[in-house]
């Protein structure tokens, strides 16, 4: 009574601030209550876990509500420079966690929670996670939106909203099932849908001339179809500030429900057809690894999201400008691979054809605009487009590349006259055989900026992937290394270490990485190293309750894990580690005594699902898993593990819990790696190879600090330029040959000898990823592992140097890099008030 009147007298009624906003834990606790009824009109004795987790969540939602809409309101008085991240894939992860981190409310979440009688941690755990994204490329972009915000950068991140995401896997009898990811079946409290923002998208018909009022040649496209796409909000908070930024990832709809012709004639599952046909192009995420032949679906999903961003954009800069001309300075648009390239034609073709610009001066605006990130080298991940398809779908849009293409290809000619092999190859049009769209060419020709991940992939990129284009524009190519977020992937995944820093350091290290060299001064500081030690013991130990839970293996928390956990393709060498484990099989059967430390091999990945090759690696690891932990002799000194789908929850389990993180693609294959950052930053050793990021990884913790071995880029060219032959090194190597003679008899596929007959042929016969060449150097360089892990002492130094030098990987410290060299944006300070 009391506080109502003191209340009352304070303010007028309608503001009520603490309500909705206030961060005591009895705040959150009144409006979780409140939420419960309200939200999701459930009392306490019939509502579910999954009723609890939405009250939470929605209360969570309403904190983050305020710093969002101060931050529209600001953004938009000041017109405020913004970058927009286009993206075919955002991998968030679970939301929850994340948001009362960032909003620096987790303990008192956790105690509302508990007076409720429920605890956190199993609310945490009924929130699906978004898997809107296949691996490295989606969680990236993921990262970079948290630092975007955190640094306080005027940010949109804009990509699709899939109802499907990535496949849930299911390990049965050795093998990988997918299962639809249904995330969105128990509702999604994170998204508004803002269907009054909507755009129509044009596919397939032709197109035609006109001549305009100034008596000016215009180009019209009459789509055969029209489909509409609705935005969905997720707000994105950045850690301990105002700033609240959003990703708008864009739904198919039917422009109309019916189409009432058909009905009228009594069609009616022909007037349906419509709508199921329009809603398909959000339906599903595509997996990676997949040739982009006969994709057509795949390109409309690109097509449908890039052209809805960029009206949305449009839409945006004209509410306070009169003009399209300075869309340049309003905006930066890095494109996410070329996955979103064609938004460099569709750019133009909003200007010329729908606003009325001439060309020249759309062209400024576009080449202005765009910035590139290119993500890999491997030949069948680089899009290119046959040229039917694209004319079928985007008949207007390949109209303007010709046009794009035409015109540079004159300065081109104008630079090196009569070179039509480099006038070829630079074409943005592949003339080779078929026919295709180069979609790197086409964003290499539109962006002002192009970069590569990692230091070794940027001059790869120059000098292997796009020299000519190198040659052409040296000044648009820079190096931009990866960085993850130290929020979710330590102070959220990791609150044991996450502790001990703090303690040590005080908690600053969350938002300025670099600070963790601070631990450097605790080495001689034995209490803190045991702390340490006890960190990751009790992280192991969650970990080893989790795998009995999902595979009913027993690990022993004291053996070193192990683990190597990303997707599985070749180039990554699931294999590689696999030969290593059956090579420690043989040594210990041959010989019972032989000293080892205790290890337990962990994997976890997706292969996509028709990478029958990847899908076999599978179940080449669960049945070694198989013979190696039933095996008397062994007796558990060594384990296999195969833990069921990984994705950013499971992640941020399996991090903290590593002693081993296996980095061992082949060189000059990996762009860069993240995987590789967040376990260092967990505290784990790397045993790796000289690629991606795993260099500049090294070169920052120390090359003592570091398991280097393998090939380097130039030996593994040369290897190949000069014949490289697998069996030579297969006939040499006595415990290989058993080895491979093991998988190829047999072994490990009892009366189904031929069961891993194509992956043993292919590493004999052809061995495109060296797999065979980097096996010795593989095998010892896991010997000085295995000593240095039985030197407790030297290891818990070597993980706490390792965690004291990963500041550089922060995606801080990227996001700063982009703001600066590419996209010119300033932070844009938000001030809250009632
Ligand atoms: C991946 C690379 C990784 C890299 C991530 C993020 C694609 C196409 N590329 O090495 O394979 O870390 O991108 O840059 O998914």
């Amino acid at each position: 009574m009391t506080a109502t009147r003191k209340h009352k007298s304070k303010c007028p009624p309608l503001k009520l601030p603490s309500v909705r906003t206030g961060l005591s834990a009895q705040a959150i606790r009144r409006d979780f209550r409140d939420n419960l009824f309200f939200m999701q009109g459930r009392f306490p004795a019939v509502a579910s876990r999954n009723d609890y987790y939405l009250a939470l969540a929605y209360t969570v939602r309403d904190r983050l509500l305020h710093h969002w809409i101060q931050t529209a309101e600001t953004y938009r008085e000041r017109r405020s420079r913004t970058v927009c991240y286009m993206s075919a894939e955002f991998l968030l992860g679970p939301h929850l966690g994340a948001n009362l981190i960032k909003l620096g409310i987790y303990d008192e979440a956790a105690e509302a929670v508990k007076k409720s009688g429920l605890k956190l941690e199993d609310l945490l755990d009924q929130e699906e996670e978004p898997g809107l994204g296949n691996g490295g490329l989606g969680r990236l972009a993921a990262c970079y939106m948290d630092s975007l915000a955190t640094l306080e950068i005027p940010a949109i991140g804009y990509g699709i909203r899939y109802e499907f995401g990535i496949f849930d896997q299911e390990i049965r009898d050795g093998w990988q099932v997918e299962i639809t990811d249904k995330w969105l079946r128990l509702g999604n409290p994170w998204e508004i849908p803002r269907p009054e923002v909507s755009f129509e998208i044009k596919f397939g018909g032709h197109t035609e001339t006109y001549r305009d009022e100034k008596n000016r040649t215009r180009a019209r496209w009459i789509p055969d179809h029209v489909v509409r796409g609705v935005p969905y909000d997720t707000p994105i908070l950045g850690y301990r500030v105002n700033t609240a930024n959003f990703l708008r990832l864009w739904r198919a709809e039917a422009v109309e429900s019916f189409d009432f012709r058909a009905f009228n004639t009594g069609d009616y599952y022909g007037a349906v057809m419509q709508k199921m046909t329009s809603e398909n192009i959000t339906k599903v995420l595509y997996p990676n690894d997949e040739r982009p032949e006969g994709k057509r679906l795949r390109l409309e999903q690109q097509y449908f999201f890039v052209s809805c961003a960029l009206q949305d954009m449009i839409r945006i800069h004209l509410q306070t400008a009169k003009s399209l001309k300075g869309f340049h300075r309003k905006f930066a648009i890095q494109l996410n691979d070329t996955h979103p390239a064609v938004a460099v034609a569709e750019l133009m073709r909003l200007l010329v054809d729908e606003h009325g610009l001439e060309w020249d001066e759309a062209w400024e605006i576009t080449r202005n605009t765009f910035g590139y990130t290119n993500h890999t080298l491997m030949p069948e991940a680089l899009e290119k487009w046959p040229l039917s398809l694209f004319a079928g779908v985007l008949p207007r849009l390949l109209e303007i590349i010709y046009e794009i293409n035409s015109r540079f290809l004159d300065e081109v000619r104008r630079r090196y006259p009569g070179d039509n092999d480099r006038i070829r190859r630079l074409s943005i049009i592949d003339e080779h055989d078929d026919k295709y769209v180069r979609m790197a060419n086409l964003a290499c020709v539109g962006s002002r900026a192009v970069n590569g991940v990692s230091r070794l992939h940027s001059e790869l990129v120059k000098t292997l992937l796009l020299p000519n284009f190198h040659d052409f524009w040296p000044e648009k190519f820079s190096n931009k290394t990866n960085g993850v977020t130290p929020r979710r992937f330590m102070a959220l995944s990791n609150p044991r270490l996450s502790r001990l820093i703090t303690e040590a350091i005080g908690d600053k290290w969350i938002k300025q990485l670099d600070r963790l060299r601070g631990l450097e001064k605790r080495l001689k500081d034995k209490a803190f190293l045991h702390r340490w030690e006890q960190a990751k013991l009790a992280n192991k130990r969650d970990l080893t309750q989790i795998i009995q839970k999902r595979t009913g293996i027993t690990a022993d928390p004291a053996s070193m894990f192990d683990i190597q956990a990303k997707r599985i393709h070749e180039y990554k060498r699931q294999h590689l580690n696999v030969l290593h484990i059956i090579t420690l099989f043989n040594r210990l059967r041959r010989d019972p005594g032989t000293e080892i430390a205790p290890r337990t091999f962990i994997f976890g990945g997706k292969a996509a699902p028709g990478y029958d090759r990847a899908k076999l690696i599978i179940k080449l690891i669960n049945s070694v898993g198989d013979a190696v932990n039933s095996d008397p002799v062994v007796n558990g000194r060594i384990r296999v593990v195969f833990f069921p789908d990984f994705n950013v929850k499971n992640a941020q389990l399996i991090y903290p819990a590593a002693d081993l993180s296996e980095q061992i693609s082949t060189a000059g294959m990996e762009a860069s790696g993240t995987g590789n950052m967040k376990f260092a930053l967990n505290g784990a050793l790397t045993i790796g190879t000289l690629d991606g990021a795993n260099i500049e990884i090294r070169e920052q913790v120390g090359a003592e600090n570091f398991f280097l071995f393998g090939l380097t880029t130039d030996e593994v060219h040369r290897h190949k330029a000069e014949g490289y032959d697998p069996m030579t090194v297969y006939r040499a190597n006595d415990e290989l040959h058993e080895v491979i003679d093991m998988i190829a008899s047999g072994a490990f596929s009892p009366g189904q000898r031929d069961l891993f007959q194509p992956l043993v042929d292919s590493l004999l016969f052809s061995d495109p990823y060296m797999v065979l060449a980097d096996y010795a150097a593989y095998v010892k360089c896991q010997e000085a592992v295995d000593a240095a892990y039985r030197d407790h002492k030297r290891w818990t130094h070597m993980s706490v140097l390792n965690v004291a030098r990963m500041g550089h990987f922060s995606s801080d410290r990227a996001i700063a890099e982009y703001c600066a060299d590419i996209w010119r944006v300033k932070p844009v300070r938000i001030r809250l008030h009632d």
